[in-house]
């Protein structure tokens, strides 16, 4: 079955020119692909449709890409929340017990089904908006059979929602109590689940959060070890709050990306740029964090490092549910240009995933895209609270409208 899509103004991503864009432009899907591309008037005449579809000159783009979030997690950090605005820091509630180690009782303590839930109705926020690829992080269970059941969360939304997940392992997010004092031996123990996820396919990519309050270079370097050695590539959460030369370390490994990065030195960018690791930037957690050093973003674009965005969705830096928000912020915030916003979130997304097949509106990769009510993207950048994402396809498939405003 093979639909033409016609008159659409097409911000393809694709291409030389800024945003890729055709002013009157066409899509003919072709099964779950895009089978051509281009404007109206260029369809190659052997190009026949089964059907057509009149766009009336609306706004298409890629399918848009949230390539970092902990989605699958119980209960919420809203107290620490006003804590933190009484004074307390993030640090300082983390080490006194509270921070993601609230996170992972509440997780702990939830079914399957009710985290699916919860995890579900995140899901669907982004949806709305447009977005047909969620990267999903475990990291909140840190037992062999609760990490296993926040990643079975994971692969459950891919498979009930009208989405693309990439499951990543993240059981390096925190130390559980069960092994305090004892980090070398809990480091010795993901590792040993790693291959048992692998068997159960219920992971993508292997990720560490390598800070003071989380692991150490070593510690990384060693999870990263037993990850590339079972083919499964790595990313991290590098240099959130301190530089610890976790971006260098990930880029070594060939990593797929590294995440947050306000305290990247001039070297890592360097080790990253050489390596193509993908510098995934996350305005939602600097924001929520009131965090003043924004990552170097003039020395990445000047090394041609790529960057995407995300939501960082998480309970405890970045409970933010909106991509289109986050396109405002890494603009006001970390002064991308709302082309460089929206690269993050399709083309540098899908490669910060290490999916090529995705990201752009070109022939032969998947047919995910999003309509809008507006007459160029850069006015999602401009405008923040505001959806006007009215329809969207996954696969070639039209998801149900009522996922829209
Ligand atoms: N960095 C973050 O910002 C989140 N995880 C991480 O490694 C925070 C997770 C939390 O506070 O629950
Ligand atoms: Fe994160």
């Amino acid at each position: 079955m093979r639909t033409l899509y016609r008159h659409a103004r097409l911000a393809t991503m694709a291409g030389e020119l800024p945003w890729g864009w055709v002013e009157r432009g066409a899509l003919l899907v072709d099964g779950e692909q895009l089978a051509w591309v281009g404007a109206d008037e260029a369809l190659p005449a052997g190009l026949a449709a089964d059907a057509e579809v009149e766009l009336g000159g609306a706004l298409v783009t890629p399918g848009l890409i949230d390539c970092h979030t902990h989605l699958v997690y119980g209960g919420d950090r809203a107290a620490e929340f006003e804590l933190r605005l009484r004074g307390a820091s993030y640090e300082a509630i983390a080490r006194a017990g509270g921070g993601i180690r609230s996170t992972l009782a509440a997780t702990r303590h939830a079914s399957e089904d009710q985290l699916f839930a919860s995890a579900a109705a995140r899901a669907r926020c982004l949806i709305a908006e447009g977005v047909t690829t969620i990267e999903i992080k475990s990291g909140y269970g840190l037992t062999e059979a609760q990490e296993a059941k926040c990643l079975g969360v994971a692969r459950r939304i891919g498979r009930e929602l009208p989405v693309s997940v990439r499951a990543t392992s993240l059981a390096a997010h925190a130390l559980p109590p069960e092994f305090e004092g004892r980090s070398d031996d809990y480091v010795d123990a993901l590792i040993d689940w790693l291959p048992r996820q692998q068997a159960a396919g219920l992971v993508d990519a292997v990720d560490a959060f390598c800070e003071t309050i989380g692991f150490t270079p070593a510690q990384t370097e060693r999870i990263f070890t037993a990850a590339t050695s079972l083919g499964l590539p790595v990313k991290l959460h590098a240099e959130q709050l301190s530089d610890q030369g976790g971006a260098a370390l990930a880029a070594r490994f060939g990593a797929l990306s590294a995440d947050h990065l306000e305290h990247l030195s001039a070297t890592g960018v360097a080790a990253m740029a050489a390596a193509g690791t993908v510098a995934v930037l996350l305005p939602g957690a600097y924001y929520f964090l009131r965090d003043t050093q924004p990552p170097p973003v003039q020395a990445l674009r000047e090394a041609g490092v790529p960057m995407a965005l995300a939501t960082d969705h998480n309970p405890g830096t970045s409970p933010a549910l909106s991509l289109l928000l986050m396109l405002n912020m890494a603009c006001t915030l970390f002064r991308l240009t709302p082309e460089e916003a929206w690269r993050g979130v399709t083309v540098n997304g899908a490669r910060a995933l290490g999916l090529a097949d995705r990201g752009r509106l070109a022939a032969g990769l998947r047919a995910d895209f999003a309509v809008w009510d507006a007459e160029h993207p850069r006015e999602m950048a401009y405008r923040f609270g505001h959806n006007p994402c009215r329809r969207s396809f996954f696969g070639g498939i039209e998801r149900p409208r009522a996922l829209h405003p």
